[in-house]
């Protein structure tokens, strides 16, 4: 298998990270560097400053189409990170997340890039229950407007694939974070540096066409198997397990509790928005 250490493909000349203030962004900034001769870096929110001519920032609201299409001039492929990233009402998550990904693909076609990594998630499938084993192909069952958003995002790439050969990864990343912060988290978990992994292999791996991966680290009774995204050769190295005694000391939620129940816990119970 190809790892950073062995890694033969040659770097791209310009890539794009959207979210690039965000937690992921920030922790991703260093780690695409050997991917890559400069990265732009982009988000609506404060980045800091551009290191030295390897980085270039660029700020924009992806709400925004004319701004997002100058933003894709110029690269050679695209780590689609940001919008907003937990559950929020229609209206606040259809701009940056809805708009922002038709913006970034009418983007990507004008411009001639032919490859998307999208930073999609559990929540697309986050109402089946905890337990059962999913795939690329399981019916999605969005928890969330958010969740929604998610999968009007993968199937906006499965569209710009078939239509136009825009070839995209999208990655139904877990719960990516330093550690697992609870019991749910214990399946979900994704490692930082198997987040890495996953995105060098989405990045390189030729003829990806629109294929889902679930972003999982290598964890005890995980629920998602990634056997159709299997010619990406991600191979995860971390477990949760090393954190579960941290964890479970924490106090027993009720057995009711949605973070027990359903793979995209909490989520689940967010809302009604709107109704005072
Ligand atoms: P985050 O909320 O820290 O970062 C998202 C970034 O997007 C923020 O810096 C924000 O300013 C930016 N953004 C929001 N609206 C924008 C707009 N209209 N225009 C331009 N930029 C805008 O989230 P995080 O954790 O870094 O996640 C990054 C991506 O990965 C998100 O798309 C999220 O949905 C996805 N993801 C993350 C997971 C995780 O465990 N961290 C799990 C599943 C998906
Ligand atoms: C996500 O999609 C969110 O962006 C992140 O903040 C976490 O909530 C994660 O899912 C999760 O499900 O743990």
């Amino acid at each position: 298998m190809t790892t950073s250490t062995t890694r033969a493909h040659p770097p791209f000349n310009r890539l794009l990270l959207t979210g690039a203030a965000g937690e992921l962004g920030k922790m991703l900034r260093k780690r695409l560097k050997p991917f890559t001769r400069v990265l732009r870096l982009s988000d609506i929110a404060d980045i800091a400053p551009a290191l030295d001519e390897s980085e270039e920032i660029y700020y924009c609201d992806l709400a925004d189409k004319k701004a997002v299409d100058e933003l894709v001039q110029g690269v050679d492929a695209i780590l689609h990170f940001g919008g907003v990233s937990t559950e929020r009402s229609f209206e606040d998550i259809l701009g940056a997340n809805i708009c922002g990904v038709f913006h970034i693909y009418e983007a990507a076609r004008r411009h001639g890039v032919k490859r998307v990594i999208f930073a999609s998630s559990n929540h697309v499938i986050g109402f089946y229950p905890q337990g059962q084993r999913l795939d690329a192909h399981s019916v999605r069952r969005p928890d969330s407007y958010y969740g929604l958003s998610k999968s009007y995002g993968e199937d906006m790439a499965s569209f710009y694939f078939d239509r136009y050969g825009i070839e995209t990864v999208s990655i139904r990343i877990g719960s990516s974070f330093v550690e697992p912060q609870n019991r749910r988290m214990l399946c979900t978990w994704l490692s930082y540096n198997d987040l890495t992994q996953l995105l060098e292999r989405a990045l390189f791996t030729a003829d990806v066409g629109h294929t889902v991966v679930y972003g999982v680290s290598d964890n005890q009774n995980a629920w998602w198997d990634n056997r159709y995204a299997a010619h990406l050769g991600f191979n995860p190295q971390d477990t949760s397990e090393g954190f579960r005694s941290q964890v479970e000391a924490q106090p027993m939620p009720a057995a009711d509790d949605p973070l027990m129940l359903f793979q995209g816990g909490a989520f689940v119970a967010a809302g009604p928005f709107g109704d005072d």
